[in-house]
């Protein structure tokens, strides 16, 4: 079944898309934890990190060259910018389709909340 990051990047489903090629796309976080909040995603349907082949290290590295167009793109590759991909449960994985959120424009505070 296509998760709707597949629909997002066929076009199915709208969502304020800041870059896109044949391989990934980056487009606005429906609910920004940041004020720039860009999820960066490939093209094609890989659930979770644990579903990464050796086949899909080039299309994989190809993220970070986006997520760096994509900072520069959105003022905050000076200032600074976190990036977050989460796996499964105890990360709170959403969104069954691998996504790297990009989040800047603020301080972004120490990684992990205390508990
Ligand atoms: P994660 O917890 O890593 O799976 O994050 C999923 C993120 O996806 C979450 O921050 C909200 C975002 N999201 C979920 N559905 C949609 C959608 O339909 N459109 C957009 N733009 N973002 C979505």
């Amino acid at each position: 079944m296509s998760t709707i990051f597949s629909k997002i990047v066929n076009g199915e489903s709208h969502a304020d898309i800041v870059y896109q090629d044949d391989r990934v796309t980056a487009f606005r976080d429906i609910n920004p934890q940041a004020p720039v909040h860009i999820l960066i995603i490939p093209n094609k349907e890989i659930p979770t990190v644990n579903d990464v082949t050796e086949a899909d290290e080039q299309m994989l590295g190809h993220l970070f060259t986006v997520a760096k167009i994509v900072a520069e793109q959105e003022n905050v590759d000076e200032s600074g910018y976190r990036l977050l991909i989460n796996c499964n449960r105890d990360a709170n994985q959403e969104v069954f389709h691998l996504h790297m959120h990009l989040f800047g424009g603020q301080a972004l505070g120490p990684m992990l909340m205390r508990r």
